[in-house]
């Protein structure tokens, strides 16, 4: 009798093991997104938006990134944009560097999760160390194409968005975004480029979050950081963090923003954990 039952253990216990590493695994994918409005000379140019890797020890989607660096670093892409959480714990900082170093001149800000331990320091000496540059309120200008980039924050979006009001704790939730909303803006405002591409950790747009549960909402973004998109004619957004919303969404002034969450990637285009914009 005790054999059945440890082999029925053992296969619960298999399937248990197999069910974790296979929400890692990874099969490619391509889907093609068309930014309307480019210039002729941009066609043929190859970006690859990359997000939320959290590793750490545990981390049961390391494959996943590996997978995802080893893929973009073969293909040579013009460049390469990384949206936070690059680490969710401890542990992996060998490995960051590691993956990193394959996509020297990439552009990244940081996500939630790479200061849950305090290690918002030492990520940024690894981008530093291996050629990454780090965006919060920065800009810069790739191939004629201006580039912004900040976290940004929670607080919720439209009208139900959180307000600067009642106790200061509240008062200092809300500034946080409104401050990053600035950043972004005046990053903006430096920017001589025709086309800008907006890079953030938090989404801008409620469209992007769709999918996750209502309750949540206010936490994944705020459309604080919707306002200076229209103002200055952004190209496209690229953000990460809403790992159950939609990939693509559009502004008020109609600015397409695209969610590239690894975990929605792999969900989504399993083959393909990652977004091409072909522009
Ligand atoms: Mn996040």
């Amino acid at each position: 009798m005790k054999k059945p039952l440890g082999t029925l253990a053992s296969l619960a216990l298999g399937a248990a093991v197999w069910g974790h590493f296979e929400a890692g695994w990874v099969r490619m994918r391509s889907i093609p997104v068309t930014i309307p409005g480019l210039p002729e000379e941009l066609d043929g140019l190859r970006f690859v938006h990359l997000s939320d890797f959290h590793l750490g020890f545990p981390s049961r989607g390391e494959l996943a990134v590996e997978r995802a660096i080893e893929w973009t670093a073969a293909r040579e892409p013009d460049l390469v944009l990384i949206t936070g959480d690059l680490l969710s714990r401890p542990g992996a900082e060998g490995k960051l560097r590691e993956l990193l170093e394959r996509v020297p001149g990439s552009l990244a800000v940081l996500g939630n999760h790479d200061f849950e331990s305090s290690q918002q320091g030492e990520i940024r000496t690894i981008l530093a160390d291996t050629g990454v540059a780090f965006l919060d309120g920065d800009t810069t200008e790739i191939l004629g194409i201006g580039f912004a980039g900040v976290k940004g924050f929670a607080g919720g979006f439209g009208r139900r968005a959180l307000g600067p009001w009642g106790e200061d704790i509240i008062k200092s939730f809300v500034r946080e975004a409104v401050e990053e909303a600035l950043k972004l803006e005046s990053a903006l405002a430096r920017l001589r480029t025709d086309k800008k591409i907006v890079v953030l950790h938090y989404a801008p747009i409620e469209a992007t979050v769709e999918g996750e549960p209502r309750e949540i909402y206010p936490y994944l973004g705020c459309s604080r950081l919707e306002e200076p998109l229209g103002r200055y004619r952004v190209t496209a957004v690229l953000h990460g963090h809403v790992h159950n919303g939609a990939p693509e969404g559009r502004t008020s002034n109609d600015v397409p923003v695209y969610n590239v969450a690894l975990p929605l990637m792999r969900k989504l285009t399993p083959q393909h954990p990652f977004l091409i914009l072909d522009v």
